[in-house]
């Protein structure tokens, strides 16, 4: 058991300092529900109801999504199979992922060769038999930016995929931040039967998009594990196919199974697994990120568990902007400063525990912070953040009951709350933190 949960602060507040088991299923809307729940499953949802997925972190299945984009696989079928990608982009060079071995780095196969590709097979030597037992094929084409070869002769493909892409599915956001974000990370991926990607967790902080654009593929999903106050899940637990590895194994929290034309919202920091269940031979997905909104009511409810949680140290600092309204990339110590004349190494050395000097400290650092990002009128509301991405993700952070309006009171209670965790984990850290063994929710 964690020390705490829940801090009681002065009567009137709480802390929010850990996400118990129960708490989680109760977060995804489940409580009762036995695991693997099925996401909810909506039919051409707007894009302020998908947003609203995307800030909780929530899972959800979109039925129809896909009309009025190039993708459209419920009119044209024949258009997005695998074998039509190929015709597509037959320069396309790609290479199979989640291999039993260590993979390529080079990009090998030609896409044209659809005849012999589609019909090779390569064992993902993943443990549990529920699992992808055959690894896919992964055309990474948005790593052309970075100089990847990723196509043969001159025709830039990222450039033609990029015109494909727009425009976006209705229900996302088309911001600028999204433009960018979406149309710099396409991949397809190809999946024989019982192929697919083994559970992994990606270090992105952007949640992703994969669209089925043909065939049928079952999607095996868990939200970041119980990792208890004075714990710590070493980075690389949750690399490709170590789920699996771990003592007792990986049992997802959610599963469903993505039909052509549906498209599936995955949040940042979950393991996710796929798979191809027939009865196409070959099922192919676009994936792709997107960064609008950011899922950042998830961040802060969660982020006692995703503090501790190594793979997911590359968006420490992503969410310690968010919370601190770091919309220039001042950085950690300079906004803590700035706010309110702390920092985390001053604060870790005070006491921790119910009515301590730390909790003092720490609900005075809110109380000083609070004058800083209001406007003249003492307000927080998403009319003072619309020209700003980094600081709408802000206020959603702090927006406890989601009404786009940040009070005071909410204020307190989640930027203390966070600045608490930040503390007790440097704490942790001095005392050498215990290592997780099992995945657990
Ligand atoms: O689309 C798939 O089958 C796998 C995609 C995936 O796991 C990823 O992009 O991280």
């Amino acid at each position: 058991m964690a020390k705490w949960w829940w801090l009681s602060v002065s009567g009137a507040q709480a802390l929010h300092l850990g996400v118990s088991g129960e708490e989680a299923l109760r977060y995804f809307g489940n409580e009762g529900a036995s695991l693997p729940l099925t996401p909810s499953i909506l039919d051409s949802l707007n894009a302020s109801t998908f947003a609203s997925y995307a800030r909780r972190g929530v899972p959800v299945v979109i039925k129809h999504g896909l009309d009025g984009t190039s993708f459209d696989v419920e009119q044209k079928p024949a258009e997005w199979t695998c074998d039509a990608i190929a015709r597509r982009f037959p320069t396309g060079r790609m290479k199979m992922e989640y291999t039993a071995g260590e993979g390529r780095q080079d990009n090998p196969i030609s896409l044209k060769d659809v005849e012999t590709w589609s019909k090779t097979i390569e064992k993902s030597g993943a443990l549990d038999p529920e699992a992808p037992q055959y690894a896919p094929f992964y055309w990474g084409v948005k790593g052309g930016d970075e100089g990847e070869r990723l196509w043969d002769g001159k025709k830039d493909l990222l450039k033609q995929m990029r015109k494909l892409m727009q425009p976006l599915p209705k229900f996302l956001h088309r911001s600028q931040a999204n433009q960018q974000e979406i149309l710099g990370s396409p991949e397809f991926w190809f999946a024989g039967p019982g192929a697919g990607a083994k559970a992994h967790m990606d270090s992105h902080c952007e949640s992703t998009l994969t669209l089925q654009l043909a065939g049928r593929k079952r999607w095996r999903l868990s939200w970041p594990p119980a990792i208890n106050n004075g714990s710590f899940a070493k980075d690389g637990l949750l690399a490709d196919g170590e789920p699996y590895n771990v003592k007792g194994g990986w049992a997802p929290t959610y599963s469903v199974t993505l039909a052509a034309g549906e498209a599936l919202l995955i949040p940042p920091a979950f393991v996710h697994e796929s798979k191809n269940v027939g009865p196409e031979d070959c099922a192919p997905s676009l994936t792709f990120q997107f960064a609008d909104p950011a899922a950042a009511g998830f961040f802060r409810h969660f982020h006692p568990r995703l503090r501790r949680l190594g793979d997911f140290n590359e968006c420490w600092e992503r969410v310690a902007a968010l919370a601190t309204f770091d919309s220039r990339g001042e950085g950690l110590a300079a906004r803590l400063k700035r706010m309110a004349s702390t920092s985390l190494a001053k604060l870790s050395k005070l006491e921790s525990g119910g009515s301590s000097p730390l909790e003092s400290a720490v609900l005075e650092a809110a109380k000083k912070a609070w004058p800083k990002v209001v406007d003249t009128n003492g307000r927080l509301t998403r009319e003072n953040v619309k020209s700003d991405f980094i600081l709408q993700g802000s206020l959603d952070f702090h927006d406890l009951n989601e009404d786009g309006e940040v009070t005071e009171a909410e204020f307190t209670s989640t930027f203390s709350s966070w600045l608490m965790t930040e503390v007790l984990v440097v704490q942790e850290r001095k005392q050498k933190p215990k290592p997780l063994k099992h995945i657990e929710f």
